[in-house]
């Protein structure tokens, strides 16, 4: 499991936004937002680069921490 750091989540609906965004990229598979944490983990079964991942959070709204 590959784990990011997130900025910029307050609730329950900044939570599925992120879900949502990184589950829709092809390659990402159990994907786990934590609020509390401010983390997502992921099964990165293609080798998605960290770029992809973090474009994909940005776009939603948010941002990765390194
Ligand atoms: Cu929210």
């Amino acid at each position: 499991m590959e784990k990011i750091r997130i900025q910029g989540m307050t609730c329950q609906h900044c939570v599925m936004a992120v879900t949502k965004a990184l589950g829709k990229i092809p390659g990402l598979e159990k994907v786990k937002v934590d609020l509390a944490k401010g983390e997502a983990t992921f099964a990165n079964t293609q080798n998605v680069s960290r770029a992809a991942v973090r474009q994909a959070v940005e776009e939603a709204g948010y941002t990765v921490a390194d």
